[in-house]
């Protein structure tokens, strides 16, 4: 670490990053012990993304309890205000891809969601989107992740869009000052702020300076733009997948934590660990929690994976017969029926597998967003929108009676 790097509060930093030592009481971190960073070897602090997006709708209450019971030592919202100024959980800018605005405020699906009043949130449905078993999901006050979090699994409460709602730094730092629930986990170490506005976060630092802060960008900065957000924030997140050796060494030096977003698969996560970041967020913590622990990650996996995902084709990626695809393994030794199984991208764009589906021991099936002649190894969704992000995605293998089976990245 360089010491020469200016630290706000280095005890509370360490408080947070020390969190999955679970052996240490969260009451015994927020009082700063001289505890030392992770070493690289040592497990990181594991995050909930959105809840648990993968397993349950995203910033949802089912979610946060996902992420609770999945034993991670956060989880984390995207909060915003409302037309009224109420504080609420939600991550995209406007309702269309995760409600059923089209149903309730037809002409609205592209408005901001922060152009709707609390009244208004309130009459969508966030949860059917996901999956007809969450039909009925609310979207939640923010106070509501309070009341699901506990000593073991906190909050990291992501500042979402802060400029499409003004004066929410002060709202959320009065929250975790005033509300009975939020203070008590601030005071046991188990909040953590962050965002991508670096205004937004130099705002958050100057009204609130004891809670641990994290600067979020897609890519690690260079040197001086990393010292410089170590003047207001104590560690740093960013994509995995775009976080190299040098990269790390950099934040390190900068005398930041290091975090990275959206790890879903094993592999992406032992990635992460190998270039010692101490902070892993991913839409599917309870295989993280399960993985750490030495445990069988897909406890209910019947022998069918993914072996690999073709996100990017040569020329058009819906091309008829041969466009973007995932490639199912069974790697079993019998025979699986997979009709009406489906597959997930991380932003749950859904792809099927047609009834009468079997994949033999040995065998593949390889499932086409696009158009073309469906065979015994072959089944097309004749989609009209190539949904596997050509950067890097990630899907996970769901049943038909909804039970995960694997999850893959790229
Ligand atoms: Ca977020
Ligand atoms: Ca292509
Ligand atoms: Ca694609």
């Amino acid at each position: 670490m360089n010491q020469n790097a200016t630290h706000r509060r280095p005890a509370r930093r360490l408080a947070a990053a020390v969190t999955a030592a679970a052996a240490l009481s969260a009451a015994m971190l927020a009082v700063g012990p001289a505890a030392a960073a992770p070493a690289p070897e040592d497990a990181p602090v594991l995050i909930g993304h959105r809840g648990a997006a993968g397993t349950a709708p995203e910033n949802t209450i089912a979610a946060f309890k996902d992420g609770r019971a999945s034993g991670v030592d956060f989880f984390e919202i995207d909060v915003q205000l409302s037309a009224d100024g109420v504080p609420f959980l939600f991550h995209d800018n406007t309702p269309a891809r995760t409600t059923n605005v089209e149903e309730v405020f037809p002409g609205r699906e592209d408005d901001p969601i922060t152009s709707f009043t609390w009244e208004e949130l309130q009459q969508l449905d966030t949860g059917a989107y996901f999956s007809e078993r969450y039909a009925g999901e609310k979207i939640p006050h923010f106070d509501a992740a309070a009341e699901i979090a506990t000593r073991n699994t906190g909050v990291f409460i992501e500042i979402k869009s802060p400029v499409n709602s003004p004066g929410i730094e002060q709202v959320v730092a009065d929250n975790l000052s005033e509300d009975k629930n939020w203070n008590r986990l601030l005071e046991a170490g188990k909040i953590e702020v962050l965002s991508f506005d670096e205004t937004s976060n130099r705002r958050f630092a100057e009204i609130a300076p004891d809670v641990p802060l994290q600067q979020l960008t897609g890519t690690v900065p260079d040197a001086a733009t990393l010292e410089r957000y170590a003047t207001f924030a104590d560690s740093f997140g960013t994509n995995y997948r775009t976080l190299d050796e040098a990269g790390a060494q950099r934040v390190k030096d900068a005398g930041l934590g290091l975090g990275v977003y959206t790890v879903n698969s094993t592999e992406a996560y032992e990635q992460s660990v190998d270039l010692g970041v101490d902070r892993v967020t991913g839409d599917f913590p309870i295989q993280f929690s399960r993985y750490e622990r030495g445990l069988k990650v897909f406890p209910q996996n019947v022998g069918v994976r993914i072996a690999d995902s073709v996100n990017d084709v040569p020329g058009a990626d819906l091309q008829p017969e041969t466009g973007e695809h995932v490639i199912l393994e069974n790697t079993g030794n019998t025979t699986v029926d997979v009709s009406g199984w489906l597959l997930r991208d991380a932003a749950n764009n859904i792809l099927r597998v047609g009834e009468g589906y079997e994949i033999p021991a040995g065998g593949q099936l390889r499932v086409y967003t696009g158009p073309g002649t469906d065979a015994e190894d072959a089944y097309y969704n004749d989609g009209t929108a190539n949904v596997l992000n050509n950067g890097g995605d990630s899907v996970a293998l769901w049943t038909d009676s909804g039970s995960l089976q694997d999850t893959f990245a790229n």
